[in-house]
């Protein structure tokens, strides 16, 4: 009984964890999804993982075009999109390792700097320095403002677990 209730408890709160190392990605933070935010700053504070979300949310004059490729994005070619959202609050699951490409398609916003090439690392593996070689000038005098609130969820979830475990332990000994 005793050993069943713990196998029980280690999936449930691996479960717990997997989910809590998942990040929701507030796109441009608190400013949001506007041309006046600098993206590159904000990326680069910013680890993405398969499995996190990316929340664009903006109001009525934007939108979110997703691009093909490093081309379209450099160029802002908006006219052969992956997909395109105007909710003003979308949701992008990031389900798969690589590059991604956002654009606003409001005339003017792209090449005024309202666009983002992200990287989504593989699962558990932390590669926040995948270093590409970006040719566009991307001066990152950046500040590092990186106290992601990921590895807060994710420490609590393991003090959690951990805490789980030991009480069921203890009810195994007596
Ligand atoms: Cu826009």
């Amino acid at each position: 009984m005793g050993l069943k209730n713990t196998i029980m408890l280690v999936l449930v709160a691996t479960l717990m964890v997997k989910e809590a190392l998942a990040t929701q990605h507030v796109v441009g933070g608190t400013q949001g999804w506007d041309q006046s935010t600098d993206f590159n700053s904000w990326t680069s504070g910013q680890t993405f993982k398969v499995g996190d979300k990316l929340v664009f949310k903006y109001s009525s004059m934007h939108n979110v075009v997703e691009l093909g490729g490093e081309s379209d994005y450099k160029t802002c070619n908006i006219n052969n999109p992956v997909n395109t959202m105007s909710s003003g609050n979308d949701v992008v699951k990031l389900d798969k390792p690589g590059p991604r490409y956002f654009t606003c398609g409001t005339l003017g916003h792209c090449s005024q700097g309202m666009k983002m090439k992200i990287t989504i690392a593989n699962e558990g593996t932390p590669s926040s320095t995948t270093s590409s070689p970006s040719s566009s000038s991307s001066s990152s005098s950046s500040s590092p403002t990186s106290t992601s609130t990921a590895s807060l969820s994710q420490s609590f979830a393991y003090i959690v677990f951990i805490f789980a475990l030991a009480v069921n332990m203890f009810q195994l000994m007596i």
